[in-house]
């Protein structure tokens, strides 16, 4: 049996601003390129569900969007938010993202920025994939502070459209049995490779529902659509076995702790610091891979953070090589050599990149090398 599961973040980019930014908190907003006041030219990248409601979403012209919050202001309601957006942060929020949910299934892919599939059929049934649903929608709560929509299904294109069943926050199961019932009265819109031309020739030929297309004959379809008429059908009837795609490879793997309360007492560290080291090697010892390069980052009461890195020279995957890398570069964080100010920290993080598939011995090149967290 084939179980897939389809996780998508809700308004994703809009999201991680609300997040980052808390005077944005419960107002409308909308991320996009500037509206420079009605008069900008470019397009809504997405808005929030607040904004949604004001009738706004994505790819509709910034103008459109800056008319719509005058009128909702008019109308006494709050004055949508306008970001022009930091896609690094994004990038770096799904990675997050999808570092630790591709750990959760037996092969994962990506299928934009903000959105993938995991093959979970291991579990080996429903109930398991559900429970596994909710957990990794409470583990991007708790480590994100963001929501995402869950589908399950038994392929990939059921999966994906029951993610968006119950937008936002939603958790979908839809079984093998349930699949024809949960597709017949949904728009063809729904379906992969049915975009806006291909649903004004259906709504022509009198065909608006997924039951209506269902009705169609394969020939009829092919006659009128091509090879895409065969694929049509197919999907109508809930098939679809294009596999999960398990060539993505996480590019680094890592962990990081918040202290309770602000530290500077090594002895509070060493046994986080090996608890994280234990679990990044664990991580790349199941996807057979050793890591070059130990990454240590810091951050100091004041939020300030810092990272350094050291390369190996052989390359490794024991949780003894992490740990021991991760106490040297955080030892200076604890007097004046990286830490003049003597600031107690509140997070240190620990993670190991640079992946390559055998352990052979590589040529030094860089030691120290700051850089953001
Ligand atoms: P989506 O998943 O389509 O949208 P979303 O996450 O904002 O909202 P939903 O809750 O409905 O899933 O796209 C993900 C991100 O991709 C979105 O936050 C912004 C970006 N995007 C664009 O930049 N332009 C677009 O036209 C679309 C559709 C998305
Ligand atoms: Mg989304």
């Amino acid at each position: 049996m084939r179980i897939i599961l389809h996780l998508d973040m809700d308004a994703f980019f809009a999201s991680v601003e609300e997040r980052d930014h808390p005077r944005l908190k419960g107002l409308p907003i909308v991320v996009g390129s500037d509206p420079a006041a009605g008069k900008g030219r470019g397009v809504v990248s997405t808005a929030n569900y607040l904004a949604r409601a004001y009738g706004i979403k994505s790819a509709m012209p910034i103008s459109r969007a800056w008319d719509l919050s005058q009128q909702a202001k008019k109308a006494g309601k709050p004055e949508v938010a306008f970001m022009g957006g930091s896609y690094s942060q994004y990038a770096k929020v799904s990675r997050e993202i999808f570092n630790y949910v591709a750990t959760k299934g037996d092969a994962f892919e990506p299928a934009s920025v903000d959105e993938a599939y995991l093959d979970v059929s291991s579990l080996g049934s429903y109930e398991a994939a559900k429970k596994l649903g909710s957990e990794i929608k409470d583990w991007v709560k708790q480590h994100q502070q963001l929501t995402c929509s869950v589908g399950i299904g038994p392929n990939k294109m059921i999966a994906k459209i029951a993610a968006g069943e119950d937008k936002p926050d939603g958790l979908t199961v839809v079984r093998d049995e349930a699949v024809q019932a949960f597709l017949d009265p949904k728009s063809v819109r729904e379906l992969m490779g049915i975009g806006p031309k291909s649903e004004v020739q259906l709504n022509k030929l009198g065909i608006k529902t997924i039951r209506e297309l269902r009705d169609q004959s394969k020939e009829f379809l092919i006659e009128h659509f091509g090879k895409h008429g065969e694929g049509m059908y197919r999907q109508a009837r809930g098939i679809s076995d294009s596999p999960v795609d398990a060539t993505w490879e996480a590019k680094s793997v890592g962990r990081h702790y918040t202290f309770d309360v602000d530290t500077l007492d090594g002895s509070q560290m060493m046994p986080v610091l090996r608890d994280m080291a234990k679990e990044i090697a664990a991580e790349v010892v199941r996807d057979k891979k050793w890591f070059r390069t130990v990454v240590f980052t810091a951050r100091f009461s004041n939020f300030q953070t810092q990272t350094r890195s050291h390369t190996l020279d052989t390359p490794a995957q024991d949780p003894g090589t992490l740990e021991t890398e991760g106490l040297k570069l955080l030892l200076p964080f604890l007097d004046s050599r990286e830490n003049p100010k003597r600031l107690k920290l509140r997070l240190i993080g620990l993670r190991a990149e640079k992946f390559v598939e055998q352990q052979k011995t590589i040529k030094k090149k860089e030691a120290q090398q700051p850089g953001l967290f």
